[in-house]
């Protein structure tokens, strides 16, 4: 995967309210093209593997929890330095925090459900893609 890509998942509770269309959206919008996308739900353990960075954060248990409580959107998009301006795109991890026009601030609830993933490496983010699409 080239490094003008992202990873990014609509979370459950944004699926839950019908956010689905709403958020790529303002993903396209932005300038970004959907390469790839899938609906799933995750297992605890699958989320668990996805989140194993946190595993020793307070939050953790909850965080796998949450993120599969429901279903999920994955999807892999490209754009000129896509992993930081799609972080601007999504704004600050507590809405409470994060700059108008961003995803976060107009669908995010809470620190926790906070509407949408998004990579924060080159790295990351293929790592990220392959787990749910595959190495390409
Ligand atoms: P993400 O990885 O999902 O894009 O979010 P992020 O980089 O903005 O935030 P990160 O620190 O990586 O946290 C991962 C996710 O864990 C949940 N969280 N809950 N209860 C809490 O204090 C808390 N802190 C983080 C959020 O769902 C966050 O996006
Ligand atoms: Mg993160």
């Amino acid at each position: 995967m080239a490094t003008n890509r992202t990873f990014t998942m609509i979370k459950p509770d944004a699926v839950q309210e019908n956010h689905i269309g709403g958020i790529l959206g303002m993903i396209e919008a932005g300038g970004f093209r959907i390469v790839e996308l899938q609906k799933i739900n995750l297992t605890a353990e699958r989320a668990g593997q996805f989140y194993a960075v946190h595993a020793e954060r307070p939050f953790y248990n909850d965080l796998v929890k949450y993120m599969s409580s429901g279903a999920i959107v994955a999807a892999v998009l490209e754009k000129d330095n896509a992993v930081a301006d799609f972080r601007t795109l999504i704004g600050a991890t507590n809405p409470a925090n994060a700059e108008d026009g961003t995803i976060r601030k107009k669908y995010a609830k809470s620190i926790e459900a906070n509407a949408v993933h998004g990579s924060d490496s080159d790295e990351n983010a293929q790592i990220e893609a392959d787990f749910f699409f595959g190495s390409k």
